[in-house]
């Protein structure tokens, strides 16, 4: 069933006036360590993501090569192109996003006061393209080093042009994914459906996949971020079903 939730907009970095909302925030925190998830409808305005989302288009429409092995995207199931325009671009709009005070505040809430930002990564999928399968972001096993995803939404995430998020609540609490068939369907799981401006918080251990995406490209931009005490490259080893996938070395570490 898609996920609704309470409409809660907040002041953005263009300046929309709006009251301070600790209640809000401390609400959401309890709510993300409770789930290892939390989603904020209307987090960010719309003519922001418009932009984010020209960039975004404009980027891909002259870079459609894929950076992964072909070994990978048999193995993983997993096809998505990665840009990092705060890093390698001279685009600043995207520095919009991390300015807002909102957000920094949320994320202190949920990692404490001296996290770190990861910077930002958009995952660009075309038409016809697999998704991603079940998978944790980096290994489970010590429950302090996670990394945090907020994920903001450029456009709809709608059934027509695919690209769901299915997530299992509360797996984040120190479980590994099972070992088995990358394509199952987890009791308890939940399908996000996140519209344009749209704040999804999501725990790096949380079990979570991406439906193919059938009609239509898909984007999503990870505002990654990490506990102050946690290396950079947290994520360098991803959990899936049938392995453990080392992205630095291109290599499969762990069959499964
Ligand atoms: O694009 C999404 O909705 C989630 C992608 C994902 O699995 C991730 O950022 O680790
Ligand atoms: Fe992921």
């Amino acid at each position: 069933m898609p996920h609704s939730s309470f409409p809660l907009s907040f002041e953005t970095a263009l300046g929309i006036p709006h009251p301070n909302r600790p209640m809000h925030i401390e609400n959401a925190a309890k709510s993300f360590w409770k789930d290892g998830y939390h989603v904020i409808e209307n987090a960010f305005d719309p003519e922001l993501m418009d932009r984010l989302h020209a960039h975004i288009s404009h980027h891909f429409s002259e870079n459609l090569v894929s950076v992964q092995t072909d070994e990978f995207t048999r193995a993983s199931k997993c096809e998505t192109l990665p840009w990092f325009p705060q890093r390698d671009s001279q685009i600043s709009d995207f520095d919009a996003v991390d300015s807002d005070t909102f957000l920094s505040k949320l994320t202190s809430a949920i990692l404490g006061a001296d996290w770190n930002n990861l910077c930002s990564m958009v995952m660009f999928s075309p038409k016809g393209t697999q998704g991603q399968a079940w998978h944790q972001d980096c290994p489970p096993e010590t429950p302090d080093r996670f990394n945090l995803k907020r994920l903001i939404y450029t456009r709809d995430i709608v059934p027509e042009v695919g690209g769901e998020l299915l997530l299992v609540p509360g797996t984040h609490r120190n479980q590994e994914l099972p070992a088995g068939e990358p394509d199952v369907t987890f009791p308890g799981q939940i399908e996000l459906r996140p519209k344009k401006g749209t704040l999804v918080l999501l725990h790096g251990h949380t079990w979570h996949r991406v439906l193919p995406v059938v009609g239509g490209h898909r984007v999503s931009t990870n505002y990654r971020a990490a506990p102050a005490t946690i290396e950079a490259d947290v994520t360098d080893i991803c959990v899936y079903r049938n392995m453990r996938y080392q992205f630095s070395t291109q290599s499969v570490v762990q069959q499964r």
